[in-house]
This record gives C-alpha cells, sequence and structure tokens, in this order.
C-alpha cells in the first residue's frame, strides 16, 4: 500500500482548513430592503458560523414588502437553513413620499428573475417592528439590529417600544457624509447630500439618530471603498464551490459597491473600516437636502462612523464564509503556494533518487 507521509497530509489539512473567527456568536436581527447587496449582506450574517441570525425583518426600498418576503424565505429554503421568522414591514415610510426608481423595484420580484424555487415556508404573523420586539424582549442576552435599508422598521420598533435596554447596538448601511450622496446622479430626484436608504425615510433616520443606542454607522464614504469589480466576478466565477456563492455570482453586478455586505462583514471584522466618533443629525424637510446627515456639537449618543474600507480585507472575509473556506482556487495562488510545491517536489524527487 502506498504511503503518504505525515507531513504531506500536515500540509494537505494546513492548506484545506477555513480561517475562523474565535468571537463568541453574536445574536442579531436583519432588516433588508430586498437588493442584490442586501441579500449578499443577508447571505454572509447567516452562514458566517459567530453570528446567530434570530430574525429577518423586511423595510420597504427597493422592494415592495410582499417581494422581500417572498424572495427572503426563498433564500432559506434554497440554503437549507432553519425556520428563522421572516416579517414585513409598512409599505409606506413614517413621512413624505421618496421612493426608488419603480423599474428598479419591478426587477427584484420573483428573486431577480432567477430560477429560485418557490417555497412552502410562510411569513411570521407579526409585523417587521412587532417581530423585532418579541425577538429582543424574550432574548437572554442583548441583541443587535442591522439595518441595510430605509430605518422605517427601526423607527417603528423605538416608536413602539421605547425601551431599548436589551439592544446591543445598530449596524447600520447608509447616508453619505463628506462624499456624494447617490441619489442625485442616479435619478430625478434634485438631491446631492442623500444616500438612498436614508432618503427614503428622514423621519426615521431622525428617530434612530436621536435614540440611546450605541451606533455603527457604514456610509458611503466607506462602501465607495470597496467597489464591486471584474475582478471580483471573475475570481468567485473561478472558486465558488457553495450554493451560496453559486446564486452570488448570479446575482452580482459590477461597477457599484459593496455597501450592504461591508455593512455586514464589519459587524464581525470591525477592523475592516476606520471608524470616526461624532454626534450626528438627520436632514429633513427640506427636498434638497433630505436623507442627509451632518456632525453636530451635541446629542444624545456620539456614533461610529466608518470613513473607509479595506477592500482586500473585506473580500478575503466575505468570500471565506460565502464559499466556506475556499478563497483560492489555484495552489499557486495559496500564502506560501510555491514553497509547499518545492517541498512536495524535493520529497518525491528524494525517493525516487533513493529508490535508484
Ligand atoms: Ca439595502
Amino acid at each position: 500500500m502506498y504511503r503518504v507521509p505525515i507531513f504531506v497530509l500536515v500540509l494537505i489539512f494546513t492548506l484545506a482548513l477555513p480561517v475562523q473567527s474565535q468571537a463568541s456568536t453574536i445574536p442579531i436581527i436583519v432588516d433588508i430592503d430586498g437588493d442584490v447587496s442586501d441579500f449578499g449582506a443577508l447571505i454572509y450574517l447567516l452562514l458566517d458560523p459567530t453570528v446567530d441570525v434570530l430574525g429577518i425583518t423586511i423595510s420597504a426600498g427597493i422592494t415592495r414588502i410582499d417581494d422581500g418576503v417572498d424572495n427572503t424565505l426563498r433564500l432559506l429554503d434554497y440554503l437549507d437553513l432553519p425556520d428563522i421568522p421572516v416579517a414585513g414591514g409598512p409599505e409606506d415610510p413614517l413621512e413624505g413620499s421618496n421612493a426608488f426608481p419603480a423599474a428598479w423595484r419591478e426587477g427584484v420580484a420573483n428573486f431577480f428573475g432567477t430560477d429560485l424555487p418557490a417555497t412552502q415556508r410562510t411569513a411570521s404573523s407579526l409585523n417587521a417592528s412587532e417581530l423585532m420586539h418579541d425577538i429582543i424582549s424574550t432574548s437572554s442576552s442583548k441583541v443587535t439590529i442591522v439595518a441595510v435599508g430605509p430605518l422605517t422598521n427601526v423607527a417603528e420598533l423605538l416608536l413602539h417600544h421605547p425601551s431599548t435596554s436589551n439592544i446591543a447596538g445598530l449596524q447600520i448601511m447608509g447616508g453619505a457624509l463628506r462624499v456624494e450622496g447617490n441619489v442625485g446622479i442616479s435619478s430625478d430626484y434634485d438631491n446631492t447630500v442623500a444616500e438612498w436608504n436614508f432618503f427614503i425615510d428622514p423621519k426615521a433616520n431622525d428617530i434612530v439618530l436621536s435614540s440611546d443606542i450605541p451606533l455603527n454607522i457604514i456610509p458611503l464614504d466607506a462602501t465607495n471603498d470597496v467597489p464591486t469589480t471584474e475582478q471580483f466576478a471573475n475570481k468567485l466565477d473561478r472558486i465558488k464551490q457553495t450554493p451560496a456563492a453559486e446564486l452570488y455570482s448570479q446575482l452580482y453586478v459590477t461597477e457599484l459597491s459593496f455597501w450592504d455586505e461591508l455593512a455586514a462583514v464589519s459587524l464581525v471584522h470591525p477592523d475592516i473600516v476606520e471608524y470616526e466618533s461624532h454626534y450626528l443629525a438627520a436632514l429633513t424637510g427640506d427636498p434638497a437636502t433630505e436623507g442627509g446627515i451632518e456632525i453636530v456639537d451635541s446629542g444624545t449618543i456620539v456614533a461610529n462612523i466608518a470613513v473607509a474600507a479595506d477592500a482586500d480585507a473585506f473580500e478575503e472575509a466575505f468570500l471565506t464564509v460565502l464559499n466556506d473556506g475556499v478563497t483560492q482556487r489555484s495552489l499557486l495562488e495559496f500564502p506560501g503556494g510555491l514553497a509547499s510545491l518545492a517541498l512536495v517536489a524535493t520529497y518525491i524527487g528524494t525517493r525516487y533518487i533513493r529508490r535508484r
């Protein structure tokens, strides 16, 4: 029988082991508005072993509520995950009538036109803010809310259930601090300061930024540093080996940003972003500036707001979870890959010479 030398076995197992964080589990609720970036973030959070997703709520943003709930239930089925409760929020913002372009909203139906199968799973009988409250009030440890859509559901939670003592914090994708917003450049709205999530429901932003919950905000200032590139698409196509990676590669769109994905990954890996700490105020009322945020001298709580991100570290952490540990395909691409190959070649060569 051919005997495999021990050091070769050690080498193989060393290369095969996924690198995983040793942090304790983070209990979270994920609030999404159903775009590709939302599902990228959600998939990451569902699959990261250091995160425990207790519930998923849908806010009306890119998605209409029914589409968002249906797509999320299909995703849970596709990933063969347990029954995590899913609940939809209101179709309209707390105030105003700002909305994403209709064509964008049509595009999310039927899981972005993919063939993701329909599901027998059903939504929670509770609405989004009541499901949040139910989870938070019965959790044995403090719950973090990851909100990557308009803040309508979170604001409703705070309006109806003001006690925030069992909320660990909010991890939010939204806003633009010192960079141009993305509403005016992609729609007919005459507003150059707002980012889309914060533009849809400025009143909700005001309620959240005025609360006493610890805030981590990931605005365009940081997500501009993590663009969705052709290079990443090619890499994903080359290495994908899981249902999650396969689905994400179908949905992935280049020349945008990893908006919500960055908020998700930086929850687990805070060093990926660079935070500043400020009192922040939400701009409301004026159509030209509503949805904007600004630094102010005083407030209820100092927020952490990300101003930069490390693209390489983000992509590695995101891919590690999405693709079950495999972020490189060729042996030559492994760190130390050439050295490993040389070791194996030396061993085989030595055996060959000894036999002769
Ligand atoms: Ca989103």
